[in-house]
């Protein structure tokens, strides 16, 4: 299962307190006591592993260690060791402190502080002078951050494939991709969104959507989510259906009622499996649906000619990147 929304707690670690000790070995008596070390503190780094969120099923409670306290004889504590939690490209933070802060993981190896660990206190070493030989003064460290955090997973592709269920999206990633998304004659195939990458694109092949599927039916809200930052759709009607505009448009209506923006994508419509039926069929399904979308071309995993069309499309894609 994939897990793509998780609440987890986190907590930098507490600065350790510095020490008030005076000098034993030397005649003079000073103040000799070291400052408390650093709390670790909290990153995130970007992963291309769509799963990486699946670590915090379990483990909800995520501390850094604290710094340790500082000790006579001018020994500073040790810091606490830092955390770095790997979590896939397109994780979105929703801090929720005070006011509600939102960090995001954008690229592969972007690492970004979530929570700073507390600074150490200084120890009396510190806060010696001609006036204060003999300081007792000591600070006490300072608290990591703390909060509950949710990690939140919409994807980054540069192009989503969306339609009805059993359109063939699967097989079309997989056809362009090195991608093993599961394929098999029966809606509800791919139960969780797969990525697969040509050259430098990045393609998304989401669960099919059914009518109310923004509402909820079906699999499909879960994944609306996935193609809201992809910048382009591939939307496949499959040959096979009665009615391809009406299929065409349950799936612009759960669309635009997930999001407005989602309907402002620039779109490519596939009229899927076109080797299932007859070439005059093929010509009037592609009439009736150039009236609604222009940019509409019939392919087929078993038509050459056809996947050299889109490829050439996902080549124009890739240039304008
Ligand atoms: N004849 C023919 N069959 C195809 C073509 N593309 C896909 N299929 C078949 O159609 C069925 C569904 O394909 P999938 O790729 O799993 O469809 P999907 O849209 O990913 O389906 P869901 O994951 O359920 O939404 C499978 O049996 C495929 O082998 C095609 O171009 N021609
Ligand atoms: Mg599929």
């Amino acid at each position: 299962m994939l897990i793509d929304d998780v609440t987890i707690k986190i907590k930098a670690g507490n600065g350790g307190k510095g020490a008030v000790a005076f000098n034993k070995n030397l005649m003079s008596l000073g103040p000799a006591g070291g400052s408390g070390g650093k709390g670790g503190s909290i990153y995130l780094e970007g992963v291309p592993d769509l799963n990486a969120l699946g670590q915090f099923r379990y483990k909800k409670d995520i501390e850094a260690k604290n710094g340790a306290d500082g000790r006579g004889q001018f020994r500073d504590g040790i810091d606490g060791i830092d955390l770095e939690l790997l979590v896939p490209v397109g994780t979105i933070i929703h801090k929720k402190m005070k006011t509600n802060e939102i960090k995001e993981v954008l690229k592969i190896g972007e690492k970004i502080l979530i929570a700073k660990g507390g600074r150490g206190g200084k120890g009396n070493f510190h806060f010696r002078s001609s006036t204060n030989t003999t300081p007792k003064q000591f600070q006490p460290g300072l608290a990591g951050e703390n909060f509950t955090a949710r990690l939140e997973l919409k994807l980054i592709a540069d192009v989503g494939l969306i339609g009805l269920p059993n359109a063939g999206k699967s097989s079309l990633l997989n056809e362009f991709t090195k991608a093993k998304s599961k394929v098999a004659n029966y809606p509800f195939t791919t139960l969780e969104p797969n990525l697969g990458t040509y050259y430098e694109l990045i393609l998304a092949d989401i669960p099919g959507l059914i009518e109310g599927a923004s509402t909820g039916k079906g699999l499909g809200i879960k994944f609306l989510r996935h193609i809201e930052r992809t910048k382009i759709l591939f939307h496949l009607i499959s040959a096979e259906s009665e009615n391809p505009v009406k299929d065409y448009k349950i799936i612009k209506k759960e669309l635009e009622t997930h999001s407005k923006e989602l309907v402002k994508k620039t779109e490519y419509v596939f009229l899927s499996k076109s080797d299932m039926i007859p070439v005059a069929e093929i010509k009037k399904k592609i009439t009736a649906l150039k009236k609604i979308n222009e940019n509409i071309f019939p392919i087929s995993v078993y038509d050459w000619d056809s996947l050299e069309k889109v490829k050439k499309i996902l080549n124009e894609i890739k240039a304008e990147k």
